[in-house]
């Protein structure tokens, strides 16, 4: 699949310059921080001054309040084997949590971790976002579901490129009034258009993790992160490092 996935994208590349709505960018490093290797990254956010990670694998699912300067834990919580965790996102002091295929969607208090509830859910869980009001899932396909409090579907978005259907759309953050979502097993990144689902921007991240960096362990990019000054952060499953990094439009 990976290999047909960039095939994808290459082709789609290749027709960008000839579609002037659709901005293309690399990024730019600001700053690195180290990252747990053993953190399978699957959300990534900012809480006022808490990053927030939820992380995957059965086995080794866990929640984390992360120092941004240490990559070190502050806060963990560990899940049970028989739970593949995903995406996550906090909406009025709730904490919403995904899995992968568990049906289940689970909600914590999001200050100090402690369960509250939980829901049924019928898709799979990938990656989750919120814009302020709703939640917004992502679920692998080219679909992103916009989720009431009360995980009520408002609305599904079809995600295009160019007319063509974006598919493995994984984690998501909002910024500035549109989704960013990681496209699984690329280092490609879309900016969507929240109303139409149009993609207008693609952000290349290859090279982001230098070769020399790389390990056995090393997985794909996913997590991305704003914080409250606009500062963008990105890192992947496994990596060692967590970029802060800007967009570099390529003409
Ligand atoms: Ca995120």
């Amino acid at each position: 699949m990976k290999r047909f996935v960039i095939l994808q994208f290459l082709l789609l590349l290749c027709f960008l310059p000839a579609c002037a709505q659709v901005k293309r960018y690399k990024v730019e490093v600001v700053k690195e921080y180290p990252h747990s290797t053993d953190s399978y990254t699957q959300g990534l956010f900012w809480d006022g001054d808490r990053l927030i990670e939820s992380c995957g694998q059965y086995g080794s699912s866990k929640l984390l309040e992360v120092e941004l300067e240490s990559g070190k834990a502050l806060k963990e919580k560990k899940f049970a084997r028989k739970y593949f965790m995903e995406g996550s996102a906090i909406l009025n002091d709730k904490l919403y949590l995904l899995t992968w295929t568990n049906k289940v969607l689970f909600v914590y208090d999001a200050k100090n971790f402690e369960y509250l509830q939980s829901y049924s859910y019928p898709r799979e869980g990938w990656g989750l976002t919120t814009d302020g009001s709703r939640l917004i899932a992502s679920d692998g396909s080219s679909s992103l579901y916009f989720l009431s409090p009360e995980l009520k579907l408002q609305k599904t978005l079809n995600v295009t490129l160019n007319g063509r259907a974006m598919r493995y759309l994984n984690e998501l953050e909002w910024i500035d009034g549109k989704i960013w979502a990681n496209v699984y097993t690329t280092d490609i990144i879309l900016i969507i258009n929240p109303e139409n689902g149009k993609v207008e921007g693609v952000v290349d991240c290859e090279g982001l993790l230098p070769e020399h960096l790389r390990g056995p362990e090393t997985d794909v990019l996913n997590g991305i992160a704003v914080d409250g000054e606009g500062r963008i952060f990105l890192t992947g499953k496994n990596w060692p490092r967590l970029y802060e990094v800007r967009l570099k439009e390529q003409r």
